[in-house]
């Protein structure tokens, strides 16, 4: 199996590069963000408790999350990889991933780091706001919030893969098709590798 986690601050390209990327290396998109926005919609109780959280640009608790990725893995037995787009967003989260991905037989592969400052992060989500309909993306005090959320608790998730060794940093500025240049072209590094 080969397995990515797409990293990045909110706006910084997650969701509309890892499009691009299941459809070229034909892996299971997992991404929490569109797995609540979705519960959201039905209005099921896990997606009204996300609503309140999500806007309002705080996380939900990581023990929803987890167990939404868990059994979105137990779905797919016959994947060739799952690219991970917004999980992990905490330390928790990221060890939760490591012991169900070892029960699978599997590790994460590479975690991509798509770095994007923050004034092109705020415009991009002002950006979105205009067609997303998300309350999360039309408030600029939400959007500072959520910044502050990733350096605080989000960010450390990447210290904790570098200590694996497996972060690579990737320019997330530029236009869409530079940055899936990119991305693919340290993914093909690391499949020749395995
Ligand atoms: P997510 O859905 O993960 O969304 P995101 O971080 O806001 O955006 P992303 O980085 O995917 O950016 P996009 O491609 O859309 O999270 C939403 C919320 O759900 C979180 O705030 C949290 O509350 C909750 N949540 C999700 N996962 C969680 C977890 N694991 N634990 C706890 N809570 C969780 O791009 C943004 C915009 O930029 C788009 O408009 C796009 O068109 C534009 N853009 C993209 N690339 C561009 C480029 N190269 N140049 C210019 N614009 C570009």
């Amino acid at each position: 199996m080969f397995n990515i986690v797409l990293f990045g601050p909110p706006g910084s390209g997650k969701g509309t590069q890892s499009e691009k990327l299941i459809e070229k290396y034909h892996l299971i998109h997992l991404s929490t963000g569109d797995l609540l926005r979705n519960e959201m919609k039905a209005g099921t109780p896990l997606g009204k408790e996300a609503k309140s959280l999500i806007e309002k640009g705080q996380l939900v608790p990581d023990e929803v999350v987890v167990g939404m990725i868990s059994s979105a893995l137990e779905a797919n037995p016959q994947a060739k990889g799952f690219l991970f787009d917004g999980f992990p967003r905490t330390i928790a989260q990221a060890e939760a991933l490591d012991k169900l991905l070892t029960l699978k037989r599997t590790s994460i592969q590479a975690v991509l780091f798509l770095m994007v400052n923050e004034e092109e992060l705020i415009t991009r989500l002002v950006g979105r706001a205009k067609t997303s309909g998300r309350l999360d993306d039309a408030d600029p005090e939400i959007q500072r919030r959520r910044q502050d959320i990733y350096k605080n608790e989000t960010l450390p998730v990447a210290g904790y893969y570098q200590n694996q060794d497996k972060v690579e940093r990737i320019e997330g500025e530029g236009s869409v098709e530079e940055i899936f240049q990119r991305l693919c072209n340290v993914i093909q590094e690391k499949m020749d590798n395995e």
